[in-house]
């Protein structure tokens, strides 16, 4: 951790700055190692300071590494905010997110000082997964393919939705899970269209498609995967929907190399969808940065200047959604290596897979 807070104090003193404060739990999280803690206030002359609350005192004591822990009290924050400034002399103060009344009180009690929201710096960190992130990332990955094969052994007519996201979960917990990475979705039949379609108590139709996405969290980091199941032989339609979405996956996939241009990746894409005659049903972009939260930069998408470097994960998950229908979704989780990609997913997708 003690050299993600230095590499930090290096970016914000070339940007100008002073000092940096970290208040989004996952970023105090990727420099603190703490799940705790509620400010984390980084310069680059000074020890690190975390400011927590009574509340969550103990567990940032145990957990947090390399930065000074400091318990405020709802009467002493804003005190104890500012003097950490005042101390280092800053002037002017990058800051993550903060809630507006806190920063306007803030504000008004160091009004020499200027603060100026910068996300930049910290996701162009973030973005990049070093090789303790990958280890965290993989055992997420593989903790989601237990999940699918779990649920997919539940697969039956007459099963609801209910009853397969449970198995999932449970294998999930079981294995080392500490939570669901998102709200899963279990989506059948029509239901299979909504891209989130949440988890009801329908139960499974014979022809019915079956779209399943994912995901855990292991030591904080997520993984996501989506497949879609077929009840009964698919008919020709079905067939071909499935099969132009794992073309765009796979296409997008071998795309996915240090240098490639997000939106160009996000096109390959979607021409594969588009020359079907399915570029409409195509409502969302290919993929999104996945690590500490579920959806981060980089975006894998047509409104992307990106490119993609190595150290970088993002989903691959291309989908087909006809209104009243039914859809069909293929989603891995992918790491970018000097060498190309590389799956944290690795749940059969081919179609023979997907019936029962
Ligand atoms: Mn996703």
């Amino acid at each position: 951790m003690a050299n993600r807070i230095a590499k930090l104090a290096d970016k914000i003193a070339e940007c100008g700055l002073d000092a940096y404060v970290a208040s989004r739990s996952p970023n105090i999280r990727y420099y603190t190692g703490s799940i705790g803690g509620s400010h984390l206030i980084v310069t680059p002359d000074r020890d690190p300071l975390l400011l927590v609350s009574v509340l969550d005192e103990n567990v940032t004591k145990d957990q947090a590494s390399d930065c000074t822990v400091d318990t405020y009290t709802p009467a002493s924050l804003l005190e104890r905010f500012a003097d950490a400034l005042r101390e280092s002399h800053s002037v002017r103060v990058g800051f993550d997110d903060l809630p507006l009344q806190l920063l306007a009180r803030i504000r008004r009690r160091l009004p020499e000082v200027c603060f100026t929201q910068n996300q930049e710096e910290v996701w162009q960190q973030r973005m990049v997964k070093d090789a303790g992130e990958i280890r965290l990332m993989s055992e997420a990955g593989r903790l989601a393919d237990v999940a699918m094969q779990a649920l997919k052994d539940k697969l039956a007519i007459g099963a609801t939705e209910y009853e397969l996201a449970a198995e999932a979960s449970y294998a999930m917990m079981r294995e080392g899970a500490e939570a669901h990475s998102f709200e899963f979705t279990v989506g059948s039949g029509p239901r299979s269209a909504y891209p989130h379609a949440s988890v009801t108590d329908r139960k499974i139709t014979r022809g019915d498609l079956i779209v399943v996405d994912i995901g855990a969290t292991h030591g904080g980091y997520c993984s996501d995967i989506t497949r879609t199941f077929v009840a009964g032989k698919p008919d020709g339609k079905k067939a071909t929907i499935y099969d132009v979405v794992l073309r765009s996956h796979e296409a997008a996939f071998g795309e996915m190399k240090p240098g490639a241009g997000c939106r160009e990746v996000d096109g390959v894409s979607r021409r594969i969808i588009e020359e079907a005659g399915y570029g409409t049903n195509y409502t969302h972009s290919l993929g999104h940065g996945v690590g500490l939260e579920i959806h981060e930069p980089p975006s894998v998408s047509q409104r992307s200047a990106e490119r993609l470097e190595a150290g970088n994960v993002v989903s691959d998950e291309p989908g087909v959604y006809i209104h009243g229908y039914g859809g069909v979704r293929i989603e891995d989780t992918v790491l970018l290596t000097p060498k190309g990609p590389r799956r944290l997913t690795n749940f059969p997708r081919e179609l023979e897979n997907a019936v029962f």
